[in-house]
């Protein structure tokens, strides 16, 4: 993989008809759409965890891909050496951004001290990297999941030493996001939730987790981080249930326990469907609450039950995610791809197949959503649709004016009413269709 990275020539769009397997067709950095270049659009990042760590393991099976980058796995050289593979893969691509968990970076020590030994010398090192080519970091996070302590959970474990383990990861993980110039920070909540509620106390649970959360806040702004702090919502996969279930849910935890002016939410699309929603959904809800801060772009596969994190391929997908990305005036983070190649595709030219096909769908979908506002059918009908609330009886309800015994009144004075009009869903579906396909 390493001399692969090497020796890959820049990525650059050469447009749809291209035959070049290393070209962008769609993905075209300077393009403008409504006004901006697609760049700036899609601040995409890599995720260190699926990139260069993650070597094709599954439930039945062991490594298909060498992730070695030339060097001894578990030793600091490895670490050095999968930030040397990761920034020249990123500077190929173009890509701006990347996340990282703490564990990520360095092989984890039995001594959490010689872990952020660890972590300073990488971190070090990494900033040199990130000097010379202008890469950022996109957020940080702990990994509170891995370690066999963290069986029950981290901010939510039944024993305060774990609790305590989990409190000195998080703050290791804010130095080093400040240090690198972090944009945000992440939780996801891996273990934090339940196997069985016969052993669980779900109150106690759900406050320590807030407790650690609030203690994250505090932290990070004593040290000057001043971005945003992020959640990802995920159903359940490692627990049976995630307490972080969906972003309705997430919304409510955070605004219970007064987090909510310093979280947002870091969409998944593949979490989105293990939780029975669309992608757009999940979408529509964080950004009606003001709450869209990023998104992990992937996709599952609807016919497996378990978290595939696959590159994103779907353009119809892609289409109405930019649709409420654009609706929400973009968003604070940015698309981490969080998604690794599938096992059999164990190469490092799969891997730049992988990240050109997820930058090309996210184009596409891009290029599709602007084409969608501006051809105005849909926006046109929705207003439409709500019309009645704009005057009359639907204007008083809408702004509170009015009184049950009021619209009793009303109601009874209609007589018998006209059904309302037509959803036309089958007429805005060929709408979309022939946007996308016109
Ligand atoms: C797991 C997942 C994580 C988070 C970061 O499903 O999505 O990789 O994005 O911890
Ligand atoms: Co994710």
């Amino acid at each position: 993989m390493k001399t692969f990275f090497e020796s890959l020539p820049p990525v650059r769009y050469e447009g749809p008809q291209t035959a070049n397997p290393l070209a962008f067709r769609f993905y075209d950095a300077d393009r403008v759409i409504l006004g901006k270049p697609m760049r700036e659009h899609l601040p995409f990042a890599m995720a260190w965890w699926h990139t260069l760590c993650a070597a094709g393991t599954d439930m039945f099976g062991r490594d298909t891909a060498d992730k070695s980058f030339g060097a001894e796995k578990g030793t600091m050289e490895h670490a050095r050496a999968k930030v040397d593979a990761g920034f020249a893969f990123m500077q190929k691509l173009g890509i701006r951004y990347f996340c990282f968990h703490d564990v990520d970076l360095v092989p984890e020590a039995d001594d959490i001290k010689e872990t952020n030994r660890r972590l300073d010398e990488i971190s070090d090192y990494m900033l040199t990297k990130m000097q010379a080519s202008g890469i950022r970091c996109l957020w940080g996070t702990a990994n509170l999941f891995s370690n066999p302590r963290y069986m029950n959970g981290a901010g939510t474990s039944n024993d305060p030493d774990v609790f305590c383990f989990a409190a000195a990861q998080v703050k290791k993980a804010l130095d080093l996001t400040v240090k690198l110039g972090g944009k945000h920070y992440l939780f996801w909540g891996g273990r934090e939730g339940y196997e069985t509620l016969l052993n669980t106390d779900v109150k106690l649970e759900q406050e320590n987790m807030a407790r650690l959360m609030h203690l994250a806040v505090d932290y990070g702004r004593s040290i000057g981080f001043a971005g945003d702090f992020y959640v990802e919502p995920k159903p359940k996969e490692p627990m049976k249930h995630q307490y972080d279930f969906d972003a309705a849910t997430a919304i409510g935890f955070l605004r219970q326990y007064g987090l909510d002016r310093d979280f947002k939410l870091n969409i998944e699309a593949n979490h989105a469907t293990l939780a029975g929603h669309t992608f757009q959904h999940e979408l529509r809800i964080a950004s009606i609450n003001g709450m869209l801060g990023s998104i992990d772009a992937n996709q599952g596969d609807l016919l497996l039950g378990w978290d595939t994190d696959e590159f994103p391929c779907n353009v119809y997908d892609a289409t109405l995610c930019m649709l409420e990305v654009l609706k929400n005036g973009g968003l604070t983070g940015g698309f981490n791809f969080d998604a690794k190649t599938r096992r059999p595709s164990y190469t490092a030219q799969d891997l730049a197949h992988a990240f050109i096909l997820g930058m090309d769908t996210y184009a596409l979908g891009l290029i599709k959503a602007a084409a969608l506002i501006e051809d105005g059918r849909l926006d046109r009908f929705v207003a439409q649709r709500y019309a009645g609330y704009q005057t009359g009886i639907g204007a008083r309800i809408r702004t509170g004016q009015t009184t049950l015994a009021e619209l009793a009144a009303y109601a009874e004075s209609l007589g018998a009413p006209a059904l309302p009009e037509s959803g036309r869903q089958e007429y805005l579906e060929s709408v979309v269709n022939s946007v996308l396909f016109g």
